[in-house]
């Protein structure tokens, strides 16, 4: 790894929505980086997460001038505050603080309210499952509210929200298969959000392949 100066690496297992971020937000702001793949397939970390993330051992960790920064979220403010330039009106989260508050907000849903009902879906059966699926179609509905008639969540500019929910749209084939819904019916506008965060250069370079993420969560929570 090169820990030079100014040296900039990103740890990350390529299916991992939480450092798809990291990587959309670096390509955003146009910092180069190195990436260092961590195969979370493997149970034993490796020593450079234990390393640099001995709390969680999880990934994504950005490694900045040999220093870490982990936490997805955390490592979002740190790009938008290092990178974007001073004075600059591109900054990933929204200029003003009520904007700012908001986009936090969402996020915090997007970790503890989608995130975990993703997992219950996709891991349960029966009754379980048809519950955790209906509330999953739900909290992505009130995320399509949110969003409204805006081209992205902050308004005309991708941003900091949009990047925190876009690496799910990469399960959302897998969730019409394994739930057997359209979201192109239950959520139309959030779909067009997806085609068009997807046109950018950033998130199309980074989200991984749908057919392939399915195929690994079926491996992964023993899905038939
Ligand atoms: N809140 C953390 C969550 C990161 C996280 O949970 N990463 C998981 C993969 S989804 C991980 O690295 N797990 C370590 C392991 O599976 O050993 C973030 O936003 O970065």
């Amino acid at each position: 790894m090169d820990a030079g100066e100014s040296a900039v690496t990103c740890v990350d297992f390529w299916a991992n929505g939480f450092g798809m971020r990291a990587r959309i937000a670096l390509r955003e702001l146009g910092v180069a980086f190195e990436y260092v793949e961590e195969d979370l397939r493997v149970g034993v970390r490796s020593d450079l997460v234990r390393r640099m993330n001995p709390v969680h051992r999880s990934v994504p960790i950005l490694i900045h001038r040999g220093r870490p920064v982990c936490g997805s979220l955390n490592i979002l403010e740190y790009i938008d505050e290092v990178w974007s330039a001073p004075g600059e009106t591109r900054r990933l989260l929204p200029g003003d603080p009520a904007g700012r508050a908001d986009a936090r907000f969402w996020a915090d849903f997007v970790d503890h309210k989608v995130f975990p009902t993703q997992t219950r879906f996709l891991k349960s059966k029966g009754e379980e499952k048809d519950v955790a699926k209906e509330e999953l179609v739900e909290q992505l509905k009130l995320l399509e509210e949110v969003l409204g008639d805006k081209g992205y969540f902050s308004g005309e500019e991708f941003g900091f929200l949009d990047i925190v929910l876009i690496p799910f749209s990469s399960m959302f084939r897998g969730y019409e298969q394994h739930g057997g819904f359209d979201l192109e019916v239950e959520c139309p506008n959030l779909m067009r959000w997806v085609k068009r965060c997807k046109e950018r250069e950033s998130v199309g370079a980074v989200l991984p392949d749908e057919t392939k993420m399915y195929q690994l969560h079926k491996e992964w929570y023993g899905i038939e």
